[in-house]
């Protein structure tokens, strides 16, 4: 103890410089100035009144007099404001909505910009789209009605029919999301106390809310969302509702799609898709295999990118998000060049968020799949998407039509070297005696053989795809050649897995020891 200067000195030289009261000798060093006057706030805080009960003082801030408050005249009040033209205005939006539309571009420092000011408002939302606020009722009806002629944006009657069919059509869209955003893991389909049809436990599957708060972690960490597709049926494992979701709640975050096992399909299907699909997000062809892989360069490359964007945070962090079984714990085992998830022929696999280290500045999270509930949806949608597992569906034989609907016939007979069905009982049976599948009494075991079926089928054992948009009528002319190789993804793929290799070793160079946190 001394005087405030030796102290001071000796904190200095002790290297405890944080401010706080100095202890000085014969002061109060429990208090402050500040504290002593927090604390007469409430001990001598109250107003003070004459005899009568006039105010004399009101207690601190209960004063409704308005102090005298001068602002000092100085230039830099108005440093900071800029006037622009409404024109100007005008032209910086329609660049800005351009720049957000286009998801090849990326916005930064968006917290830099008044971006709600900056923003169009949603013309449909806007008070002056509702038409009771801009006529009202007795405007437009009754004994003193004043409207001539009601306004109708159309100018024939068939124009009106299609704007009111497209309303109706993004009404529904709109109504089909809002049930899965709103409830998300909230599945029922029930309307009004019942259900129209009773689907099955198993056809719930990655709905449940403990799936949807793996998923809201997920999100909510990563920088980059990959939403991995199946190069098979690309829009039925699409998402929408979590699309609409991160469009909504989380803009800043890019999401890109991942085309996975684009070995399963002929390359024109694979290239079409990727085509169509990037007309959207960025898109990338994948073939997730560890020893053999397609896209892994370029996959690393868009994430090294994304990396380099956000260049002043320390890490940026990437989700993969999709259906069950679409191949997300493959891909991160694919660009780690090992085995760091579970990974199993079966869907809901993943069961927990997972966190691995790609490099020094990259972590990959794994996230169990998830179903959007939906109700248009029927089982047998449900089943050809790989979300249920085959062994608990009951009469599994039901859906061999479906089978036999989505192949075609020449692939059906290579892979189980049978031929000569006319509808699925018959091929089903064809196939149990040719397996030797019988019950007693020589009857074929209807529904092991059809759970079989349904295994290739979901495994890729059974070629099939769906057909990308405009193109049904299959490959253009150049690209027979690529529908040659038809379950492989051709030639050109060879060349770019010696690029892939090469983007392997630079990620083995950079990585560091392998970290795996299970949260
Ligand atoms: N042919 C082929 N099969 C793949 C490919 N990627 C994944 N698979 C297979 O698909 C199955 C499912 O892969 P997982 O990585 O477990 O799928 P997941 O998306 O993590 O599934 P959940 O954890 O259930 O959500 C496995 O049997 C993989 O071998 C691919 O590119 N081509
Ligand atoms: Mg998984």
């Amino acid at each position: 103890m001394g005087t405030a200067k030796k102290e001071k000195s000796r904190r200095t030289r002790e290297g405890n410089t944080k401010d706080g009261n100095l202890r000085v000798k014969g002061e109060n060093f429990y208090r402050d100035g500040k504290r002593v006057k927090f604390l007469n706030m409430y001990t001598k805080g109250g107003a003070i009144k004459n005899k009568k009960g006039d105010l004399v003082r009101a207690a601190p801030l209960q004063d409704t007099a308005t102090p005298d408050a001068r602002v000092q005249p100085d230039r830099r009040w108005f440093g900071n404001s800029r006037v622009i033209s409404q024109d100007a205005l005008t032209h910086f939006r329609d660049a800005l909505g351009e720049t957000k539309k286009d998801t090849y571009q990326v916005l930064l420092r968006r917290n830099k910009l008044p971006m709600s000011l900056l923003d169009e408002k949603d013309t449909t939302e806007s008070p002056k789209a509702r038409i009771l606020e801009t006529e009202t009722y007795a405007h437009a009806f009754g004994p003193k009605a004043q409207r001539k002629k009601p306004r109708v944006a159309a100018s024939s009657l068939d124009d009106l029919v299609k704007s009111t069919v497209d309303d109706h059509k993004t009404f529904e869209e709109k109504q089909e999301l809002s049930t899965t955003l709103g409830l998300m893991g909230n599945a029922s389909d029930e309307q009004d106390g019942w259900t129209q049809v009773a689907k099955e436990h198993i056809f719930s599957k990655g709905q449940s809310k403990r799936i949807w708060n793996e998923l809201y972690k997920v999100i909510d960490s990563s920088d980059v969302v990959i939403h991995v597709l199946d190069a098979r049926d690309p829009l039925g494992t699409r998402c929408k509702s979590v699309e609409e979701y991160m469009k909504n709640e989380t803009p800043h975050k890019h999401l890109i799609y991942v085309l996975n096992k684009c070995d399963l399909v002929p390359t024109w299907v694979a290239a079409a898709w990727v085509k169509h699909l990037s007309k959207e997000r960025p898109t990338l062809a994948f073939h997730a295999s560890i020893t053999n892989s397609f896209g892994k360069g370029s996959l690393i490359q868009l994430l090294r990118q994304f990396s380099q964007l956000h260049s002043d945070r320390k890490q940026i962090s990437v989700g993969f998000i999709g259906y069950p079984n679409t191949g997300k714990s493959s891909i991160i085992n694919t660009l780690r060049k090992k085995k760091v998830c579970q990974v199993a022929p079966i869907p809901g696999e993943t069961k927990v968020w997972q966190y691995i280290t790609l490099m020094k500045r990259i972590f990959l999270i794994d996230c169990p799949g998830i179903v959007p509930p939906s109700s248009k949806d029927t089982e047998e949608d449900i089943l050809f998407r790989g979300v249920v597992r085959v062994e608990h569906v009951s009469n599994p034989e039901q859906f061999i039509p479906g089978v036999l609907k989505r192949c075609q016939v020449k692939h059906l007979e290579r892979t189980y070297e049978i031929s000569g069905w006319n509808d699925a009982t018959e091929f089903i049976e064809l196939l149990a005696r040719k397996g030797g599948r019988l019950l007693k009494g020589g009857e074929p075991d209807e529904s092991g053989v059809a759970k079989q079926i349904l295994n290739d089928f979901n495994r890729g054992k059974i070629p099939w795809f769906t057909f990308p948009p405009d193109r049904e009528e299959g490959p253009k002319k150049g690209e027979e050649g690529a529908k040659k190789g038809e379950e492989t993804s051709g030639e050109t793929t060879s060349n770019k897995r010696k690029a892939d290799d090469e983007a392997t070793e630079e990620v083995a160079k950079e990585t560091t020891e392998p970290k795996k946190v299970k949260v």
